[in-house]
């Protein structure tokens, strides 16, 4: 399963944001370091459903089916807040960065509102700008990848290059256990031109290169610009739209309370959407509440941003697709007779045979070809699958 990780400085809304997204209790407060130890829970990415295009019903097995929309389960981990100077040993450390290591990318979240100042403590809103937040942040996961790969360096570089070892193979599982692959080792060394070099020969700042750059790669950051209900977090959302690749303007407090709302049986919502719909008689405490959330979140952000933030992490950063498996072509289901039972989250690229080892080894080992549902034609490996595909494997080894 895909894993998101939420970082960022102490006292912006991480667990806010995670409670929002798995409707886990956990502890929240206007304070800095309230987390310590991770939480972890599941959180869903959200894609139109195919049964849609298909005028059928489908029975969802792996994920879930809401209204018109797919939400397929991702994992997502909350851990402690850093200040500057983390990996000196400042605040709680970066230690439990640690706990980030299998994340596949990172979702940074930020005070956009610029209501805590650099060690997390509240101060009015305005006063601190969040663009320095993310600088320090990103220098602080920065250093957690440059301690991993630094350590016993000279000792590993001297015993690879004296070996007839492939590098790529020894410098991947030196750093295994850190979700990163062949393909962000290759391209990282492409990128910063050490590919030729004998490990032996990298300099300090070599080193440091291929640490930024491999972060960038394996593990790739989203920035939820949270508390984006606060006025004056709409100057800031602007200048760091211009700035970086994906910003996601977000209030994960009015989030979780519409979920809760909904879990509560108060108010129809489906995450992500712009609206919810009343079901019962208000007490004024929840009117004003709801009031401010579609005043000063929905109306001008058209969502709360957080499915928005999740599906820019797996759909944007990571380049996945949703494909549909189905054993049987014609009523599209499995061998058990439900109706597009599974959505699979795959990289942008993928053939069929990748596929296929998602689904199981053997069923890969065997494969002879697929059929594109939709367009009701046979492919091969060499096909791409595409967004939204429905996809039959035929392979010469049963399915277990
Ligand atoms: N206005 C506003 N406040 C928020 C939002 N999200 C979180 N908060 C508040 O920000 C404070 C900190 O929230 P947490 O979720 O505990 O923050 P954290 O980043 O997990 O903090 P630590 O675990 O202490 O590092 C709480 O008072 C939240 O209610 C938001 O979208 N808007
Ligand atoms: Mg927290």
């Amino acid at each position: 399963m895909i894993t998101i990780g939420l970082i960022g400085k102490t006292n912006v809304g991480k667990s806010t944001f995670f409670s929002a997204a798995t409707l886990i209790d956990v502890p929240i407060a206007n304070r800095p370091f309230v987390t310590i130890e991770p939480n972890v829970g599941i959180a869903y990415v959200k894609k139109k459903c195919v049964h849609v295009e298909f005028g059928v019903k489908c029975n969802p097995k792996n994920s879930i089916c809401i209204g018109d929309y797919r939400f397929i389960p991702v994992k997502l981990v909350d851990v402690a807040g850093l200040i500057p100077g983390a990996h000196e040993g400042r605040g709680l450390g970066n230690k439990f960065l640690d706990d980030l290591r299998k994340a596949d990318v990172l979702i940074h979240v930020i005070d956009a509102s610029g209501s805590t100042n650099e060690e997390g403590i509240p101060v009015a809103p305005g006063s601190r700008d969040p663009e320095e937040d993310i600088s320090f942040i990103e220098k602080e996961i920065e250093e957690w990848f440059y301690s991993i790969i630094s350590k016993d360096w000279q000792k590993f570089a001297r015993t690879v290059d004296l070996s007839n070892k492939d590098p790529i193979d020894e410098l991947l599982s030196k750093l295994s256990g850190l979700s990163i692959n062949k393909y962000h080792i290759i391209e990282t060394l492409r990128e910063t031109k050490l590919e030729n070099l004998k490990l032996m020969q990298w300099s300090e700042e070599d080193l440091r290169n291929f640490a930024r750059k491999l972060r960038e790669i394996s593990k790739p950051i989203v920035i939820a610009a949270n508390k984006a209900d606060i006025p004056e977090s709409r100057k800031f959302i602007e200048k760091l739209k211009r700035k970086y690749n994906y910003v996601i303007p977000t209030s994960a407090e009015a989030e979780l309370a519409l979920r809760k709302a909904s879990k509560a049986g108060i108010i129809e919502y489906i995450p992500g959407e712009k609206d919810f719909k009343i079901l019962k008689e208000l007490n004024p405490k929840q009117k004003e509440a709801l009031d401010y959330i579609k005043k000063n979140v929905l109306e001008i952000y058209g969502s709360t941003g957080v499915q928005e933030a999740l599906n820019t992490a797996v759909f944007g950063a990571l380049s996945m697709i949703v494909v549909y498996p189905v054993e049987d072509e014609k009523k599209l289901t499995d061998h058990n007779g439900n109706i597009l039972p599974d959505a699979i989250l795959i990289k942008k690229g993928s053939s069929p045979k990748d596929l296929a080892s998602v689904i199981h080894s053997e069923l890969a080992k065997g494969f002879l070809f697929a059929i594109n549902v939709k367009k009701k034609v046979r492919v091969g490996e060499e096909y791409q699958l595409q967004d939204g595909d429905v996809i039959k494997i035929v392979s010469s080894t049963a399915r277990p």
